[in-house]
């Protein structure tokens, strides 16, 4: 938990994410892939139909508190966008923060030395105004403050409602994520703590958890991890880097395929997993696998533990859910396998009960697993 409780710093409240920025090659491609697999809603759109004549953007929602935007741009003019694609593939651009003051937030950044990528505007329209501004954190990232000044249009003013209604959702079982739950960064070598400690300076962060590569290695890799969160603690940031190990470690693997620092996953929290994960798995989405001796070892600690589990165990096993737990309660997690061909982005889904961790206690089965696709894609070779 949080190192320090001082006092609530300047600037106004985090209110939690607001939205997921996407660059890709084909943003129209990217968005349906989210809508068919996830579950996902079309929401909000730009582009040459409404007289924007350099990017498309396509925007997403999974209920009141999860929107994804996917951005393309139309030719090679955007150097910035277009580079990003040559550098990254698909990537997270943005992860970008609902906040009370923009204009409050960016100004204490840009003292404390973060690098601007624009400064304050209110943007308007008949629905209403926002305050955005954005600055530079990892590699190629950014964050973009959005004050919602009660908006009342499709996501933001400039956007229209999206035209497409896709009827596959009401084909396939649906899909319901609460809010983001976390945004996690990788970064090479040595670069963990600098990271950790430019969101204690800029933002006023602070160091919510941390694990070192004594409880994060398997046989072969490991990787140390900070989660930094805000005062209030609704944006909550792990950063991640490479520790030394036998083989190369996942998060080099992703360093390496990024081209440098990256969000490595984010986490979407619901409120009934089971039902979710059946939902994607009948959308067909490929999920990692979890080896039944994991489950065996479960079946062992449930008497030791203080509460009961609600969800039905055959069932946790069947769909190779991770569960996580302490004195007080529980949380259950699972991830996607790579949702791009570079083994860089993927999602996790989690369901928390009286648990506010990360699930330290599947770390070694769950990179086992990792490290198992690692190798089969021949990346977990020997380390120098
Ligand atoms: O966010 C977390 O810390 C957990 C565990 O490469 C995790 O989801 C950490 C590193 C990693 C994959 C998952
Ligand atoms: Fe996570």
């Amino acid at each position: 938990m949080a190192d320090q409780l001082k006092q609530r710093p300047d600037g106004g409240k985090f209110l939690g994410f607001d939205h997921i920025h996407f660059w890709v090659g084909n943003a129209f491609q990217a968005a349906s892939f989210y809508v068919t697999r996830f579950g996902f809603q079309y929401y909000a759109y730009r582009g040459l139909e409404t007289g924007v004549r350099d990017v498309a953007t396509h925007v997403l929602r999974n209920g009141e508190g999860v929107f994804f935007a996917f951005s393309s741009p139309y030719g090679p003019e955007n150097v910035i966008m277009n580079t990003h694609q040559t550098q990254h593939g698909d990537g997270v651009r943005d992860v970008a923060f609902r906040v009370e003051d923009a204009r409050a937030l960016y100004d204490k950044a840009i003292a404390k030395g973060a690098k601007s990528i624009r400064p304050p505007t209110e943007d308007k329209d008949e629905n209403g105004s926002v305050v955005l501004a954005s600055i530079q954190t990892y590699g190629d990232t950014i964050h973009t403050f959005v004050q919602r000044n009660d908006y009342k249009g499709f996501f933001l003013p400039g956007f229209t409602k999206h035209p497409k209604v896709d009827p596959i959702n009401s084909l396939l079982p649906p899909v319901d994520f609460l809010v983001v739950d976390h945004v996690v960064g990788n970064q090479p070598e040595h670069e963990m703590v600098p990271v950790a400690e430019w969101y204690e300076k800029t933002l006023d962060f602070h160091r919510f958890w941390s694990v070192d590569d004594s409880i994060l290695h398997t046989d072969y890799s490991s990787l140390q991890s900070i989660v930094v969160a805000d005062y209030d603690e609704v944006i909550k940031m792990p950063i991640n880097e490479p520790a030394h190990g036998k083989k190369v470690s996942q998060i080099q693997e992703y360093v390496d395929y990024y081209t440098g620092s990256g969000v490595q996953h984010i986490a979407l929290k619901t409120d009934n997993i089971l039902k979710e994960v059946e939902a994607m798995r009948a959308r067909g989405l490929d999920f990692l696998s979890i080896p039944d001796t994991y489950y065996d070892n479960l079946r062992k600690n449930i008497p030791h533990m203080n509460f009961k589990i609600a969800e039905d165990i055959d069932i946790i096993q069947k769909n190779k859910i991770l569960v996580d737990y302490d004195d007080k309660g529980y949380l259950l997690q699972i991830f996607t396998k790579p949702l791009e061909d570079r083994p860089t982005l993927f999602i996790e889904i989690i369901q928390r009960r009286n648990h506010s961790g990360f699930g330290a206690g599947n770390f070694k089965s769950l990179f086992q697993s990792i490290e198992l696709e690692q190798s089969i894609r021949g990346n977990l070779t020997d380390n120098p």
